[in-house]
């Protein structure tokens, strides 16, 4: 069986996460998330909409998604990525080139973006009382 990891915080999820997800699980037979937590997102000068525990009930309700744990911290993928027996690591080409290292635990693969989406467009949208068909 082919294990395949992705990261993210999945907040206002939408279909960029959706399409990565779905493209993540097409590269194996098993696919593990992890969602990062509100105190990591912190820790990178993100605060979220939605708390991870809920980010963490929408991902898993996801067909795709085969497990969902927490990531608390930078160092936690290599030892995910040990413990879990994982093939293919995967992350959209906004980090393309970040994780290289862990090239040498298994497969890494940087997936194009979905253009035109993001959980900060959505934000600055809302806050500028516009909708996308107003703009
Ligand atoms: N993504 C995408 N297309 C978009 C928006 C996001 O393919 N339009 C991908 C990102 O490239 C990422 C995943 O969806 O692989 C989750 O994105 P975010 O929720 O923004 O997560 P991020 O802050 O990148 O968290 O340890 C790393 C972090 O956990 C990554």
């Amino acid at each position: 069986m082919k294990k395949v990891i992705t990261y993210g915080t999945f907040d206002l999820f939408h279909i960029g996460h959706l399409n990565i997800l779905k493209r993540a699980k097409e590269l194996g037979d098993y696919l593990i998330v992890g969602v990062s937590s509100d105190d990591f997102n912190l820790e990178k000068g993100k605060v979220c909409m939605i708390p991870d525990y809920e980010r963490m009930e929408i991902v898993s309700a996801i067909k795709y998604v085969d497990e969902v744990i927490l990531e608390t911290s930078w160092d936690q993928k290599k030892e995910d990525i040990l413990r879990y027996q994982i093939d293919t690591f995967v992350m959209g080409d906004d980090w393309e080139g970040k994780f290289d290292e862990l090239k040498e635990y298994c497969d890494v693969v940087y997936l194009p973006r979905t253009e035109g989406i993001s959980t900060t467009d959505i934000k600055d949208q809302i806050q500028k009382g516009k909708t996308k068909t107003l703009k």
